[in-house]
């Protein structure tokens, strides 16, 4: 089932498989997420592009899916409400991966907010990651820059291995596929032909990863166009891999991400 949603300033799609948002566009501007063209909704598939919740853990898992199970499951919803302010909340409820507990509340407005928040709910302390897997809509992939990631060390998962970030401005011109450790910059992308930068500013959260699968990847994903990768780049923000996050009983992580965005002068 899929929530449509209005405000004054934007509209935003959420489905309650995965409480996945696959949709925030501000009136006026081109739509700031990505949603693939070949995107499956199939029960129990991933949407491919949006903001999949990545939960309780990142990347592959042998006899299980990737990315976890939270984006594949059906979420409750909870809450909705309408802030004085104009702001839409809604908060959605995973049924329990035990011991942890998760709820996501989104804020739509003039920017999208969200906030993952895990409880563990058992008697013993519980490991886990986390991760808003957003994808980007841009112009073209020739015409942005990532910036704020500057000095960060990350694990390049193309080339293998640990390096570090020189550059002020990231320009993406293969696959790009980098999980940058213990940084709680804010990042922005430079779009010089849709003149506009996306400002992802985030609390709770160590790890930023920058992706974009380019021509052979996007060749081999079935849900995913082959020209897609020219439209799109992800820009996650969570706790992976060494920032994973271990919580003692009764205890809450929250992970709050923003994404708002405004004119290039
Ligand atoms: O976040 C980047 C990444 O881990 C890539 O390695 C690629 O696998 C991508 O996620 C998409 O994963 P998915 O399971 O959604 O196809």
């Amino acid at each position: 089932m899929k929530i449509a949603i209005e405000t004054q300033w934007s509209t935003a799609e959420i489905y309650l498989q995965g409480a996945h948002i696959t949709r925030f566009e501000k009136k006026g501007d081109a739509p700031l997420l990505f949603l693939s063209g070949e995107s499956e909704f199939i029960k129990g598939k991933p949407i491919r592009g949006g903001v999949p919740i990545i939960f309780p853990w990142f990347g592959g898992r042998e006899g299980f899916p990737a990315h976890g199970l939270a984006r594949t499951s059906e979420w409750d919803l909870e809450e909705t409400s309408l802030l004085a302010t104009g702001v839409v909340t809604l908060r959605f409820r995973l049924p329990t991966i035990d011991p942890l507990d998760a709820d996501f509340v989104v804020h739509v407005g003039d920017q999208l907010t969200m906030e993952l928040i895990v409880k563990n709910a058992g008697a013993q302390e519980a490991t886990f990651e986390t991760c808003f897997h957003t994808y980007f809509q841009i112009g073209e992939i020739y015409s942005i820059s990532i910036k704020g990631l500057t000095g960060c060390s990350y694990y390049d998962k193309v080339l293998g291995g640990v390096f570090t970030e020189t550059q002020e401005s990231i320009h993406i011109m293969n696959e790009v596929d980098r999980v940058y450790f213990d940084t709680t910059a804010a990042v922005e992308i430079i779009d010089t032909q849709l003149r506009r930068k996306i400002l992802v500013t985030k609390s709770g959260s160590n790890s930023t990863v920058v992706w974009n699968p380019w021509i052979e990847k996007s060749q081999r994903m079935p849900d995913f166009g082959d020209e897609e990768y020219l439209q799109m780049v992800c820009v996650e923000s969570g706790n992976v891999a060494n920032d994973r996050i271990t919580l003692a009983p009764d205890s809450k992580a929250n992970l709050k991400v923003e994404v708002s965005s405004e004119p290039l002068l």
